[in-house]
């Protein structure tokens, strides 16, 4: 870049120069990478003609051709909502105005975790906005929207090339009367591993700046030290703090007391002790049959009268309106639903069926049924988009063994899909068989983002090396364990409930650290500065706070997702039909002709063809780059 800076330059073209002329014109040290990015952008090219779309569950069903139909918005301003309660009377209010609330509240998970659950977290910006309109006029009486955190902000950079703050930011303009609300990982905010307690306050603050009203917080391990970070962090950015008990076993099976009726009363006391405004029930893996919410939610409504309870479940068996039913009939104030086209078997049961069994009874939720119909169609068709993502090109039914192996609604999904995508279809059972074994083996955990991932890891690596729990046991010493196992055991997730599992733990670490309580605790504060100094050298001055927590949360997702993004967006612009999924149009770069790197910097690209396998396993692949042959060397994956 320096000599391309130097042929480039005027002076040096049209006079005598000596090298006085370099220290006259230090422009020409700006060496920004421009080659460096069309070479990783061409890698990134390549990468995909070989290996196909970045995306770890792709399969063969084609997206729909037919758009959505936007169902009509009456003209004017969207009804008076709860968020106008919220910002009136501010979180204490607000949850006095839940509590006080005739009828059932339901929160629609549609823009969060159906999509989660159902289309491995795909669905983009461009179709939630288009129907925001529509949910902020129809559905004004939510008790909320859920519509962000969890896996969606690492999924938006990492595959589909969006800013998730853009997308808060530009729902919030579009639904001004509905609360938001995102899914906080407790200490581990939006990720998968603890974070300095500095970075996840400073997380919560922007995201409340950013639009974001209610905070669900919760710890895969139910360890309290990181709920309660989680809600400090959550309540000093002034959002409302829904604490959550992460709910498995059964209530109501006497054979089943590690996770009992009084265990979870008593983590509510200390939950409500610190002050939460809302108190949720995570039914992650959909658990909660219509007896064992009877017993949960009158326990905890007997308890603490005064406390909004909402209740979140997943309808994998089968049995979710019957439980939410149970649940608002003992008490429950909110529970989650998602659209019917978005809804049942691994993600929320059905708004529409929830509606209908509700209406003309105390618990009416006020909600036309007509509106969810013309909801429910927009996302059927929305849904044709994201076929090659969809479980249903695999799974075709709900399974009522979930009350069995209690997986989690995503991780099912995910773990169906693994097993089919490596030709082990006909293996789920087993995988589904090992991950009982795996919980056993680690304690009977509580099973929820990241702790399920630790479960799930020990499964498979059991089936993978044909591996019995007695002989995992028996041969924990000499075992070459999957990490997450190791740390989990290490103590960097949190402590489980019951402590850890002995003589496991210790065959397995031998010498290794281990960490006394809570994880973050020892985690130096992130500098924060530094991290946007260092941004703003490597990506321009152009960089947002909102850009630091990014990077704060996602370091290497969010430099590959600011080095494409120009790339990517303007990608879009070469789409025919904008709502077609972006990573279609990847795998065609030859529609490609010109990419503007950044405002004014144009890359003429051209794919011309594939190299055979090499002995290293790698193809190569040739363009032309501005008229220049250049070739990239591409590992192929498939
Ligand atoms: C997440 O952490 O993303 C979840 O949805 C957990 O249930
Ligand atoms: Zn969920």
């Amino acid at each position: 870049p320096f000599l391309q800076n130097v042929f480039a330059n005027h002076q040096f073209l049209h006079s005598t120069v000596d090298t006085q002329f370099i220290d006259e014109n230090q422009e020409l040290f700006n060496l920004k990478p421009t080659q460096n990015r069309a070479q990783k952008l061409l890698h990134y090219l390549g990468h995909v003609m070989v290996n196909g779309p970045t995306t770890p569950i792709p399969v063969k069903a084609k997206p729909s051709s037919t758009d959505p139909v936007i169902p009509p918005v009456t003209m004017g301003d969207p009804p008076v909502g709860f968020r106008d309660v919220l910002l009136r009377d501010g979180p204490e209010g607000f949850a006095k105005a839940v509590r006080a609330h005739q009828g059932l509240l339901l929160m629609d998970t549609t823009f969060r975790d159906a999509h989660q659950s159902l289309l491995a977290t795909r669905v983009r910006t461009h179709d939630l906005k288009m129907i925001s309109p529509f949910v902020s006029h129809s559905f004004s009486n939510l008790f909320s929207l859920e519509n962000w955190g969890g896996a969606t902000f690492d999924v938006a950079m990492r595959f589909l090339s969006e800013c998730p703050w853009k997308r808060l930011q530009e729902l919030r303009a579009l639904i001004p009367n509905v609360p938001f609300q995102m899914l906080l990982r407790g200490a581990n905010a939006v990720g998968y591993t603890n974070y300095p307690d500095n970075a996840v306050f400073k997380f919560c603050e922007v995201a409340k700046e950013n639009g974001m009203d209610i905070f669900r917080v919760f710890d895969s391990l139910n360890y309290l030290p990181n709920m309660l970070l989680g809600m400090e962090a959550a309540g000093a950015a002034g959002g409302v703090v829904e604490a959550a008990l992460s709910y498995t076993g059964d209530v109501s099976d006497p054979m089943r007391q590690k996770y009992s009726l009084e265990y979870y009363v008593k983590l509510a006391d200390e939950l409500v002790k610190a002050g939460t405004h809302i108190l949720c029930i995570k039914d992650m893996a959909g658990l909660l049959k219509p007896e064992s919410s009877k017993l949960l939610i009158s326990a905890l409504r007997d308890r603490f009268p005064d406390v909004p309870i909402h209740v979140h479940t997943h309808d994998t068996a089968g049995a979710g309106v019957a439980a939410m039913l149970a649940c608002a009939e003992a008490g429950a104030d909110v529970v989650d639903v998602a659209v019917d086209s978005m809804a049942g078997m691994t993600s929320q049961p059905s708004m529409g069926a929830m509606v209908a069994c509700a209406k003309g009874t105390k618990l009416d939720t006020g909600i036309a049924l007509e509106k969810v119909f013309d909801y429910s169609e927009y996302w059927e068709v929305a849904r044709g988009l994201y076929a090659p993502f969809d479980c249903t090109a695999t799974m075709k039914s709900g399974n009522a063994d979930v009350y069995e192996n209690e997986i989690p609604g995503g991780q099912y999904t995910n773990l169906h899909f693994q097993a089919h995508s490596m030709g082990l279809g006909n293996k789920f059972k087993e995988v589904k068989k090992a991950y009982v074994e795996a919980n056993k083996l680690l304690g009977d955990l509580i099973k929820v983002t990241p702790s399920s991932k630790i479960v799930g890891d020990l499964a498979q690596f059991m089936v993978q090396n044909d591996l019995t729990r007695a002989e995992v046991e028996e041969r924990a010493d000499e075992l070459s364990f999957p990490l997450s196992v190791v740390e989990f055991l290490q103590g960097y997730v949190g402590i489980p409930h019951g402590g850890f599992p002995e003589p496991l733990r210790s065959k397995v670490l031998k010498g290794l650290p281990r960490i006394e309580g809570r994880p973050g605790a020892s985690l130096p504060p992130m500098d924060f500065k530094a991290l946007e100094e260092g941004l703003r050298a490597a990506h321009g001055d152009d960089i947002t706070p909102e850009d630091v927590m990014s990077a704060a949360m996602y370091p290497k997702v969010f430099q590959e997702f600011k080095d494409f993004t120009v790339f990517k967006q303007n990608l879009i612009s070469f789409l025919l039909r904008p709502a077609l999924p972006l990573y279609i149009f990847l795998l065609c770069p030859l529609l490609l002709s010109q990419v503007e790197l950044e405002r004014g910097k144009i890359l003429h690209i051209k794919a011309l063809a594939l190299g055979d396998l090499n002995k290293a396993g790698q193809r190569e692949v040739f363009f032309e780059l501005n008229g220049q042959l250049r070739s990239v060397l591409v590992k192929d994956t498939v």
